[in-house]
């Protein structure tokens, strides 16, 4: 199962207390103050981890604590600090406090380690607190409260291209085809139910992550087949391929489609590079193909994810495109 969206409570530990105590030993009767300070609470920390690629986990269990310092003690010993925690993300995960709304951290690089709620302090033991006047003070600090937050984690993809289309367009074929990727294809609409990534190499020591996302249908802004849910997913790719399929019966109206749907998700989308793809060429003759496309008024690359027809211009172009930026 893939799960984009969760919210969690994280507590981190709160500081040991200090300690009021006083040195004593035989024939030592009003030795000076020696409390310890008390240890710091653990932090609650996350951890980007490319092993994983959804926040499914975070649905069993959505409280996470670390523990309290210990308190100070007698003879200046200090208590003992809380190990941290740690959460493991997925990379991609953008973390929000729930309280404020603000953005607390993203964690887009695999390996990135953010505090996400910080420990208390330990409190202070007596021994801080001598002075030439008082020599036996009784003062100690409490240890500091740890931070406890209430946080919403989402994953948003991080990948260089999207490939967006109806269902059935072809576009795990694309995935599947130039990937070491294997998601499910099969020849009816919504195969694919959630986004899947890949890595797509133009060469050796250069490639590109791509992502396949569910298949859009008009309406998909009022929430019809998968509605909009994945969309997500592209706004942080730099490349949005148009995927449409050369049996479509108006595929200029599919790519306005596909471009509203856009749109009506988030306008900033239009704005990003993108390239059309007529896929599946291999079911039409080189002269259909010339005639369709022909009429055919927009920049588009010819492709066949199966028979691997175009294949070396559909990669050239991603990997131009992709070049500018
Ligand atoms: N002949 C031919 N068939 C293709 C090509 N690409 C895809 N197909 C077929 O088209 C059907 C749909 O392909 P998918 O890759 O599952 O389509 P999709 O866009 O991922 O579909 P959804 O996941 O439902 O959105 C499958 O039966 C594929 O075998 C192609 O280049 N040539
Ligand atoms: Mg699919």
């Amino acid at each position: 199962m893939f799960v984009d969206y969760v919210e969690v409570e994280v507590s981190a530990g709160n500081g040991g207390h200090g300690c009021v105590s006083f040195h004593t030993e035989k024939f030592v009767p009003k030795g000076g103050p020696d409390g310890g300070d008390g240890g710091r609470g653990g932090d609650v920390i996350g951890v980007a981890d490319p092993q994983l690629t959804t926040l499914l986990d975070f649905r069993y269990r959505r409280r996470y604590k670390a523990k309290n310092g210990q308190p100070g003690s007698g003879s200046m010993k200090t208590g003992k600090s809380a190990p941290h925690i740690e959460l493991r993300l997925p990379v991609g995960t953008l973390v929000k406090n729930l309280e404020t709304g603000e953005l607390v951290a993203d964690f887009d690089e695999p390996g990135i380690r953010i505090v996400l709620a910080k420990g208390g302090k330990g409190g202070l033991g007596n021994d801080h607190f001598k002075s030439a006047t008082n020599q036996a003070p009784r003062k100690a600090t409490p240890g500091q409260p740890g931070q406890e937050l209430r946080l919403g984690l989402e994953l948003k993809l991080l990948a260089d291209v999207g490939l967006v289309g109806l269902p059935n367009a072809g576009k795990s074929t694309i995935l599947a085809s130039f990937s070491a990727a294997r998601p499910k294809i099969a020849d009816y609409p919504f195969t694919t139910l959630v986004p899947n990534l890949g890595i797509v190499r133009f060469r050796e020591f250069k490639s590109c992550v791509m992502a396949d996302i569910p298949g859009l249908i008009e309406g998909a802004s009022q929430g019809k087949g998968l509605g909009h849910q994945f969309l997500k997913h592209i706004q942080r790719t730099r490349l949005i391929v148009y995927i449409i399929d050369i049996n479509d019966i108006s595929m200029d109206k599919t790519l306005e489609l596909l471009k509203q749907e856009l749109n009506s998700f988030d306008p900033s989308l239009l704005q990003r590079p993108s390239l059309v793809v007529i896929t599946k060429v291999d079911t039409v003759s080189d002269d259909d193909l010339k005639e369709i496309c022909a009429e055919w008024p927009n920049d588009y690359i010819a492709l066949s994810a199966v028979a691997r027809k175009g294949a070396d211009r559909f990669l050239q172009a991603i990997e131009r495109a992709l070049d500018k930026q």
